[in-house]
Order: C-alpha cells, then sequence, then structure tokens
C-alpha cells in the first residue's frame, strides 16, 4: 500500500498537509511499545492517574453480578457489559494514543445509504452496499494505509478479529485502507442502529462507542424514526462529537425536510451538529454517489483531518464525555448491585422468619403440655400404672434396689413403649413444624421476584429424610437424657447409681417433666392421677416432680432438646439460604464500585481534558441548507 500524498487525495478533498504531533505518521515505529510513549501523549496531557483509575474501575466493573431476578438486574447487566465494552474498545486505548487517528463511526438506520456514503467518501468500493437489508453485518473500517498499523494491532476494538478479507461475522473488523483518504481520519461502516438482527444492534451500539465522532446518517424517509433520537439523545448528553447526515433528499423537498429536521436538532439540544443534506441522486456503475453531492462533506472532513488541533480537541470532547457519563452509570450499577444484597438480605428474612416460627412453635409445645396428651399419657400412665415406675422408686426410697431389679425384670414393655410414644409424638411435632416452615418460606419465595426464581418445587416441602433425621434427633435425645440422669444423678439421692431401671425410669420422668414445663402442677396433677394411682403414689409423684434436682434435670434435657431441634431446623432452612447465598453479590461490589467511579471522576478532573470551550468542529461550508 502506499502512503497517503496529494495525488492520491480524493479531488472532492482538498490535499491534506502532514499530521502534527508524535505519531505524525499514524502508526507505532517497530517494537515500540505504550509503554515507551510519553503518558498523556500527543500534547502532554496530564492524563495520568486516568488509566489507572480506569483500570480499577474495569476490574470493579467485571466483579460486578446481578443475579437475582429484579428489576434492576437485567439493565443492570447490559450496563456492565457496555461499559466493559466501552473501557476496552475505546476509553482504555483511546487514553493511552490520544493522538491515534480520529475514528468516525457511520451509524445510522438500514438501508439509509451509509455504505454507498462511505464508499462515495473514500472513493472506493471498500464496503459492500445493497438491496438485502440489513446488507452490513460486520464493520469496516477504512483508513489510510498509513493510518492501518494502529488499526491493525487491536487496541481499539480488541475483541473484533481484524481480517483482510469482507466477511459476515459480526465478531470481525474488515480493515481496508484507502489512499484517497487523509491520514489521521477513519471511517467505520457499521451495522444498523435499529436492526432487526439483535447482533448487529449490540454490535452497533458497541461501535458508536468507540467513536471519537458519530456521523449519523438518515434519510428523508427515516429521519423522524425513534431510535436513533434515542441514541443521539445519550450521545448528546454525554458530550460526544456529532454530525448528521440527512441523506437520498428530494430536491423539491429539501427545504422543508431540513427545516424541519433541523428545528428536531434544535429541540434536542443538537443544533451545533453539523448537519449535511445529500440530494437524492444515481449511484454510479460502481455504486458510488456523485462527488458534486458528496463534495461538501469530504471538504469538511479533509479540513478536519489537517486541523491537527481541531482533531484533538473532537478526540478530548468526546473522550472526556464518555468519562464523565462513566460516573452516573457506575452509580447506577452500585445502586443495583445494592438492590441485589438488599434483596439477598429480604429473602433470607422470609425464611429465616418461618424457621424461627417453627422453634416458636416447638418451644410452645414443649411448654403448654399439648406433648403430654394423647399416646404418651397414656404409656405414661401404663407406666406409672403397672407399678414399674413405683418399683423403681421404691428402689430409690427404700434402697431397695435388688427387690426392684428382681421385679422388673422380664417386663420391660411399659417404659420401652413410653418412649416409644414419647418419640412418635415429638417425631409428629417436628415434621409438622418443618413442614409448616418450608411452606411458609416457600409461600415467602414465591411473592417475591427474585425468590420465584430461586425457587425447586422440593423446597414447598421439608427434605425427604426428615422423617429419619427426626426420628434419629428424638432417640440422641431421649439418650442423652438417660446419660445426662445418669452423670447428674450419680450423687442425687433419689437415683440408685448402679440400677440400670431407676435411670431409666427416672430418664423417662425427665422427659416427662420436659413437656410439662416449668409449672408443672396442672399437668402434674393429670399426669399423677393416672390409671389408679395411690393416693400415695401421688404424692410420691408430686414429691418427684417437685424435686428441684429433677427440675434441674428437665431445665437441661429441654435445653438439649430444643438446641437439637434448632440444628435440624438451621439444615432445613439452609436448603433455601444455600441458594441466595450462591447468588448473593459480593459484599463488596458495590463499595469497590463507588470508589472506582469516584477515583475516574477526580483523574478526570485532574486531568482537564477539555480545555476548549467553543465549537471543536470545522464549520459547514455548503451550498444547500445551514
Ligand atoms: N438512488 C440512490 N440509491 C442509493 C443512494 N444511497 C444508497 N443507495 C442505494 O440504497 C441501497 C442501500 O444502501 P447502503 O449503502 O447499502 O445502505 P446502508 O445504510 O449501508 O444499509 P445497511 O448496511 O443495511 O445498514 C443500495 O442499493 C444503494 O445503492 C442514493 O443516494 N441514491
Ligand atoms: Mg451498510
Amino acid at each position: 500500500m502506499t502512503t497517503h500524498g496529494d495525488s492520491a487525495t480524493h479531488p472532492g478533498a482538498p490535499a491534506v498537509a502532514a499530521r502534527t504531533g508524535p505519531a505524525a505518521e499514524g502508526d507505532l515505529p517497530a517494537g515500540t511499545t505504550e509503554a515507551d510513549l510519553p503518558a498523556g501523549t500527543a500534547e502532554g496531557l496530564p492524563t495520568q492517574g486516568l488509566p489507572a483509575a480506569l483500570a480499577g474501575l474495569r476490574a470493579a466493573i467485571g466483579a460486578a453480578r446481578f443475579p437475582l431476578t429484579l428489576p434492576s438486574a437485567e439493565p443492570a447487566r447490559r450496563a456492565a457489559a457496555g461499559l466493559s465494552h466501552q473501557l476496552d474498545d475505546y476509553l482504555l486505548p483511546r487514553l493511552t494514543r490520544l493522538d491515534a487517528p480520529l475514528l468516525v463511526v457511520v451509524g445510522g438506520s438500514t438501508g439509509a445509504g451509509k455504505s454507498t456514503l462511505v464508499n462515495s467518501l473514500v472513493q472506493a468500493r471498500v464496503s459492500a452496499a445493497g438491496v438485502l437489508r440489513p446488507t452490513t453485518r460486520s464493520p469496516v473500517l477504512v483508513c489510510n494505509p498509513a493510518d492501518a498499523a494502529w488499526f491493525r494491532q487491536g487496541d481499539l476494538l480488541p475483541g473484533l478479529t481484524r481480517t483482510n478479507e469482507p466477511s459476515d461475522d459480526p465478531g470481525t473488523l474488515h480493515l481496508v485502507t484507502a489512499p484517497a483518504l487523509p491520514a489521521g481520519l477513519a471511517f467505520l461502516d457499521a451495522p444498523d442502529i435499529d436492526s432487526v438482527v439483535d447482533a448487529n444492534r449490540a454490535l452497533a451500539g458497541q461501535l458508536l462507542a468507540a467513536a471519537d465522532l458519530w456521523l449519523f446518517v438518515t434519510t428523508a424517509a427515516r429521519y423522524a424514526d425513534a431510535v436513533p433520537w434515542e441514541l443521539l439523545r445519550g450521545a448528546r448528553a454525554r458530550g460526544t462529537v456529532i454530525a448528521m447526515v440527512l441523506d437520498r433528499v428530494p430536491p423539491e423537498a429539501a427545504d422543508e425536510i431540513s427545516a424541519h429536521l433541523s428545528e428536531m436538532l434544535a429541540a434536542q439540544d443538537l443544533g451545533a451538529a453539523p448537519l449535511f443534506v445529500l440530494p437524492e441522486t444515481w449511484v454510479d456503475g460502481q455504486g458510488l454517489l456523485p462527488e458534486r453531492v458528496t463534495a461538501p462533506l469530504s471538504a469538511w472532513f479533509a479540513r478536519l483531518a489537517a486541523d491537527a488541533e481541531a482533531r484533538s480537541a473532537v478526540v478530548r470532547q468526546t473522550l472526556d464525555g464518555a468519562l464523565a457519563a462513566l460516573h452516573p452509570a457506575v452509580t447506577g450499577l452500585a445502586d443495583a448491585a445494592d438492590e441485589q444484597v438488599a434483596a439477598a438480605d429480604a429473602l433470607d428474612e422470609r425464611v429465616r422468619a418461618a424457621y424461627r416460627g417453627a422453634e416458636r412453635t416447638v418451644d410452645q409445645g414443649l411448654r403448654d403440655g399439648r406433648l403430654l396428651r394423647g399416646e404418651v399419657l397414656a404409656r405414661w400412665q401404663e407406666f406409672v400404672g403397672t407399678g414399674e415406675f413405683f418399683r423403681t422408686l421404691e428402689a430409690r426410697i427404700g434402697r431397695l434396689r435388688d427387690r426392684v431389679v428382681a421385679a422388673v425384670t422380664g417386663r420391660p414393655a411399659p417404659a420401652a413403649e413410653l418412649r416409644t410414644a414419647i418419640e412418635s409424638q415429638l417425631v409428629t411435632l417436628l415434621r409438622g413444624v418443618a413442614a409448616e416452615a418450608a411452606e411458609n418460606a416457600y409461600t415467602g419465595w414465591k411473592a417475591h421476584p427474585a425468590g420465584v426464581e430461586l425457587l425447586a418445587p422440593e423446597l414447598a416441602h421439608p427434605s425427604d429424610d426428615l422423617p429419619e433425621r427426626a426420628e434419629r434427633l428424638v432417640r440422641d435425645w431421649q439418650r442423652g437424657v438417660l446419660e445426662l440422669v445418669r452423670v447428674e444423678g450419680g450423687d442425687r439421692r433419689f437415683v440408685a447409681r448402679t440400677a440400670a431401671y431407676a435411670v431409666n425410669a427416672t430418664g423417662l420422668a425427665v422427659m416427662i417433666a420436659v413437656f410439662a414445663s416449668t409449672a408443672f402442677i396442672p399437668t402434674g396433677l393429670e399426669v399423677a392421677t393416672g390409671a389408679g394411682t395411690a393416693v400415695a403414689g401421688q404424692a410420691v409423684l408430686q414429691a418427684i416432680f417437685g424435686d428441684q434436682a429433677v427440675r434441674n434435670l428437665a431445665n437441661k434435657a429441654r435445653k438439649d432438646l430444643l438446641d437439637r431441634i434448632g440444628t435440624l431446623l438451621a439444615e432445613e432452612a439452609a436448603r433455601f439460604l444455600a441458594r441466595t447465598e450462591s447468588a448473593r453479590p459480593a459484599a463488596e461490589t458495590t463499595g469497590e464500585l463507588r470508589r472506582a467511579a469516584n477515583e475516574v471522576e477526580k483523574a478526570r478532573h485532574r486531568s482537564g481534558l477539555t480545555r476548549t470551550d467553543g465549537p471543536v468542529l470545522p464549520a459547514v461550508d455548503q451550498g444547500g441548507p445551514r
């Protein structure tokens, strides 16, 4: 490829003087790395600090997650992806090379004539134009041969694979050189911005975010379309430098349409954007527009290319605008991340409340004596009534251990049955509260937009193995109570240390005392007046249950039972909580985002990228309107 020169310059564009600045030849000398370049490059701008601040921001955005389904999540995910792209595609590479060629991204609706316009401006068919919509599916970048190395090396838009051939793959960037295009200026022909093809639309947005200057192409037929205006407003808000082309204007309607468009531009605070009105015309055999039609536009670009000061001002204005837009955008991400954390907390709280309710029910159940009804009471009365209990007690009272042992040998049934009754009663209670808690937690999540996404049908019920775990829990507890009686009661006057039956009987009495709760008396009477128990027996029972030592044991046994149940219910709740945990964004996300955005904003202010207030673009010099 030849380097650019006056002889090769498009006749419509005046000859272009060599660019000023350290990269006048457009690309890096072989072996030069970014580290060799002066920081802030072209004009010694104090941009130091910005690349590091941006790298920090890039990392913070990369680490941000918005997994919970909230209204803000999908927009935040998209915004985060867009910001990451813009940092990689444009901001970071642009900051390292402020003097790199100015990139004009040509955007607009499909069929507006973007490719035709680019081809005509560079006087070569570099981008396919066509009747099949949309035609351009992968971007085409055209630059002067002198600038090719910069674009080829891939700092800018690093995600796009450079190709030398036309391609339909949106992941590629077709690089073409055109000697007719002055150095220092490059055109990127983008897919349509309002495409029916999702990939086209996303790519167009990504490319526009990498532009130093937006050249917006619309037609007489399409200029009122909503999507382009939405994009334009966004770009305007950021201070992106914009120029407009109104293409294919029927000559008879030119005045009216361009007046209307000018009004629209002014109303959107885009009145300062240069507007080029191109009349409808025939394309030549090559598909290029006649030179007289494109002349004002090419002349304008030639002036811009020739004016290093103006180009630099354009770069700095768009760059500064894009940098300034980071803070509010990242604050939005941080807010969305906060919402994620708050939602995760709220979901956890619904689960915790459900399982706290379960623990309360158990605690109440142990206090209000409801477990002493039915089967347990019947078995207890049987146990007491058969005399086994009293015989054991007699063993205690009368120290007639041997007699007791002899008396109950071979008749363990009532004790075993009582123990089983206690077990099944407790297991029933546990199954009931676990089922209720699961249902409550499930319903709580179902009513939350993020919760419903985390649910699985099995969460509506307790774990499959809950019954076995509950049975094991109760048996372990019962063993624990006996152990307690054995150890704690070892020195007590009423427990015969060596008598297994006494331990067993006392243990069962302690369990009953647990169910009868602190104020034993009402149920105590009930318990005591079972199946023909003699008055003497009642007195003994009351004496036993009133005994401080038994009460202490019962308190310990109750606490042990509640602890075990607490653990079981926590395991049940964990089925829910594990799901929020894995979806919960890292706690430091929001802090990191806000801190990094502040750093960028501080560095941007220090850098003073925009120093001029006046218009950064050459004036439009055309015979037509405006
Ligand atoms: N008569 C006439 N035809 C034109 C003009 N500009 C473009 N065309 C034709 O309109 C069709 C679409 O033009 P393109 O340049 O492919 O449009 P585009 O904006 O690049 O379209 P996409 O790549 O699909 O976004 C082609 O057939 C062009 O030859 C013009 O000014 N006059
Ligand atoms: Mg095209």
